[in-house]
């Protein structure tokens, strides 16, 4: 067909051309299968290039292009007419706007497809180090997914709850007597009364998180809790706000020597030590019976700190068997089931491990400090690949 040939100039005069004969004599033509419709419809499919993609879009379909410049008087026309005309020519435009738009999508694709093809990405390359305002993980994130990662390996399972806690959850289920100096103002960040007089606060710990754990789960149970958790303490190694990560085990038989096992395998993985000495020595929690308090055998050599070996000790978490009463308070008969359960400040052990001396810029959000002791977010732990980059 000679018109395919023809430059897309003559084929919009031809289509001004055409839409006056339609819009003249509606019945004298068929605009929707005349040569030059199909001549622009095919020459649509063959632009090569976005700028004569565009030009062509605007010449036809444009404010000022052939079809809305002709149409512009349609309104003098008698309304028959008007609809005669309608129908042939929004069929016409629909198959432009359409060529248009599939074009549009194979030049993108060809253009990716071309650069892909010229532009070669070394994945090898190393990472270009961007300026330090790059991002960091922050120690205290990098250590939860190290504890996660430990535990998870364990088969533990992460389980989390609110910060604003009620004071049943934090306190009576764990059995802290009524005058628990805990449960006072000085210790302990209360909301104001409710007007049933209960009163909500800001979690102390996250073993309320275990309460709602036995209270909707069937044992065994498996988890940890590692969680934002607060106190009114603000001193050289205190913050009103802390990070803990808490564990449980609830089962028929689980005792001490589990225990004793589970955290002689995190602390080897977690100070990434072969062998560990640790030291349990008795204590006292309201929510567990016997409890002990362990310490982790270390060197302290130039101020850094070795762990697993040497003469010098150092606390590292709080733990012991769940007490009966926290048993029956969580609808649990301690006859049945027994368990036991551990806590640890993660700040604490990211200071050990990390040698980072001041808890406080922990929260001070200091870039220097966040890139010294940051982590590249790239370096997930992970057990295999190594916990600590
Ligand atoms: C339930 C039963 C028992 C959680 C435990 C500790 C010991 C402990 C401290 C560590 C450092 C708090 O951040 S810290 O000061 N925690 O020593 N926590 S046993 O025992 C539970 C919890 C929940 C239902």
């Amino acid at each position: 067909m000679a018109e395919d040939r023809q430059p897309f100039q003559q084929l919009l005069v031809k289509l001004g051309e055409e839409i006056r004969q339609l819009k003249t004599d509606p019945a004298s033509i068929q605009l929707p299968q005349t040569g030059n419709t199909t001549s622009i419809a095919s020459y649509l499919t063959i632009v090569s290039n976005f700028a004569e993609l565009e030009d062509a879009q605007v010449k036809l379909l444009g404010k000022n292009g052939v079809i809305p410049s002709e149409l512009s008087d349609l309104r003098s026309q008698p309304s028959e007419k008007r609809r005669e005309i309608a129908v042939q020519l929004n069929p016409v435009k629909q198959l432009f706007e359409e060529r248009i738009a599939n074009q549009s999508r194979v030049l993108k694709e060809a253009e990716i497809d071309q650069r892909l093809n010229t532009e070669s990405v070394d994945v090898t390359l190393p990472v270009r180090e961007a300026p330090f305002e790059v991002g960091r993980v922050h120690p205290i994130t990098q250590v939860t997914d190290e504890l996660t990662a430990i535990f998870a390996d364990m088969g533990f399972a992460v389980a989390e709850g609110p910060d604003i806690e009620t004071d049943d959850y934090n306190f009576t289920k764990l059995n802290f007597p009524a005058d628990h100096p805990a449960r006072d103002m000085h210790d302990t960040f209360f909301f104001n009364p409710k007007p049933d007089g209960t009163r909500l606060l800001l979690r102390t710990h996250t073993s309320p998180v275990q309460v709602r754990t036995m209270l909707s789960q069937k044992p065994p149970i498996r988890v940890i809790i590692p969680g934002r958790t607060y106190r009114c303490d603000s001193d050289q190694t205190h913050t009103p706000m802390f990070h803990q990560v808490e564990g449980l085990v609830i089962d028929k038989g689980s005792h001490l020597g589990h225990l004793k096992w589970i955290l002689e395998e995190f602390c080897k993985a977690f100070f990434e030590v072969d062998k560990v000495g640790m030291r349990f020595r008795p204590s006292f929690f309201p929510f567990t019976e016997p409890s002990l308090e362990v310490d982790i055998q270390c060197r302290r050599d130039k101020g850094e700190v070795r762990f697993g070996e040497g003469n010098d000790w150092l606390e590292i978490l709080g733990c012991g068997m769940v007490h009966p009463n926290v048993m029956r308070n969580c609808g649990l008969d301690p006859d049945e089931y027994q368990g036991f359960a551990w806590g640890m400040g993660i700040d604490r052990v990211a200071m050990l491990k990390y040698g980072m001396p001041d808890l406080r810029a922990f929260f001070e959000a200091d870039v220097r400090w966040l890139s010294h002791y940051g982590f590249r977010p790239l370096d997930f732990p992970t057990l295999a690949g190594g916990l600590s980059p």
